[in-house]
């Protein structure tokens, strides 16, 4: 990295990092009551350009490499993670893909827009029958003439309320065809045909919104494929690898903040006639969690680093978001814990964290598959 682009990284992290503790945290509440992100930190986001993160400078992005990118999201999500989430998707998912195999007309059409938060993107593959085994999706696009004719639902899909458009991977060829039938397809919000469901409501996640998205003879033209046709499932793979180190970014990111809940709490909280923080046993429990948080931040850094010199990271981000979501969700009950009592109340951010924190665990591949990915890829080298 040369000196200049090292300078304005450090500029930019230092603006997320004054954004996240002046702006994200003091409406974490009012987030939790309304199920919201308020208009102003819509405006802040796009402000810092976090819509464009990813997305290359000739058209209207940032730019950034993934070890940027990550440095970035280490910082906005020491504030709760939905306030990631509502641009997460469009630098992510529902826009990697548009930058990896996007035809030049595709990326003018959309990228701008996105990059700008104008529009926002969505990533369409989970249904409800085809969760942690993505390849047996069954939504259909048949070929009719110049067109496809998408017919199908996906379940869970971040942002769909919000998205002006869709990543949607369908079915060109049977079922035996396997992953190798499938094809992506860009598709606008307002198609005749396409409907949103109402957002879950679930455990954790705030101002978050994942609906299911209902495709009835959705018509698109066959320029909207992504990539040619038999290839969507491998570019979703590829840009999951990408997502999954952005995720350990969210979980490192929280880490931090979970880390500082129970240091504050230890400090100020006395019993016994001191503050806890002077027991030994609570020591134990900010120590293990430091040891984690440090061992998950390092991981991202080197991994998003590998990523940038174009190494195939696909083991790496299966390691790294297996351990940084992993270790936050040990953190947030350790951190739950030193706050005894006070901790299970909602006057105390560490309770909503606790809940929060349990989704990283579950999307963008569960811990279970993560494993199984981790250890596929160790045979595949060992055996050469
Ligand atoms: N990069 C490039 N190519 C990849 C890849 C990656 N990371 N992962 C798989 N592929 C390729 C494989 O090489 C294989 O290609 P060939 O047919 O040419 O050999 C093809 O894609 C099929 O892969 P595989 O055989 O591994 O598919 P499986 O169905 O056995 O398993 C898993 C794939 C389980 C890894 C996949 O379904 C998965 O990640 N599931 C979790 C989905 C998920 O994270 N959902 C969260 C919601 S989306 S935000």
């Amino acid at each position: 990295m040369t000196d200049d682009r090292e300078e304005t990284l450090e500029l930019l992290v230092e603006a997320c990092r004054r954004f996240a503790r002046e702006v994200l945290l003091p409406a974490e509440k009012t987030v939790q009551e309304t199920n919201e992100i308020p208009d102003h930190v819509v405006r802040g986001l796009r402000e810092l350009g976090l819509f464009g993160m990813t997305v290359p400078e000739e058209y209207g992005g940032l730019g950034l490499s993934v070890y940027e990118e990550v440095r970035l999201v280490f910082e906005i999500c020491y504030a709760q993670p939905a306030f990631r989430s509502f641009f997460g998707t469009t630098n992510g998912v529902g826009t990697l893909g548009i930058i990896h195999y996007g035809t030049e007309e595709q990326k003018r059409k959309y990228l701008p827009k996105l990059a700008s938060g104008e529009m926002m993107a969505s990533f369409a593959l989970t249904e409800p029958d085809s969760g942690s085994d993505a390849a047996s999706l069954t939504t259909k696009a048949v070929r009719d003439g110049d067109h496809y004719v998408i017919n199908g639902t996906k379940r869970f899909i971040t942002n769909a309320i919000h998205a002006g458009v869709f990543t949607v991977f369908a079915r060109t060829a049977p079922k035996e065809a396997g992953s190798g039938g499938i094809s992506a397809f860009l598709v606008e919000r307002n198609t005749p045909g396409l409907s949103v469901g109402k957002p879950y409501e679930k455990m954790g996640f705030a101002g978050s919104h994942e609906s299911d998205v209902m495709f009835e003879d959705v018509r698109v033209p066959a320029s909207a494929m992504l990539g040619p046709e038999g290839t969507g499932f491998k570019n979703a793979m590829k840009s999951l690898d990408h997502a999954r180190l952005h995720m350990s970014g969210v979980a490192t990111g929280l880490c931090q903040r979970l880390l500082d809940e129970g240091m504050r709490y230890a400090t100020e909280r006395k019993q016994f006639g001191k503050p806890i923080a002077q027991f030994q046993l609570i020591q134990a429990l900010l120590a293990d969690s430091q040891a984690e948080a440090y061992a998950a931040r390092a991981m991202v850094e080197r991994a998003a680093r590998d990523m940038d010199s174009g190494k195939k990271i696909t083991k790496e981000a299966a390691c790294c978001k297996y351990f940084a979501t992993e270790a936050a969700g040990r953190i947030a009950d350790r951190m739950l814990q030193i706050h005894g009592g006070n901790g299970y109340i909602k006057e105390y951010p560490i309770e909503r964290l606790y809940r929060d924190v349990r989704l990283l665990r579950i999307y963008e591949g569960t811990s279970q598959i993560l494993q199984l990915i981790t250890a596929r890829e160790m045979l595949r080298e060992f055996e050469g």
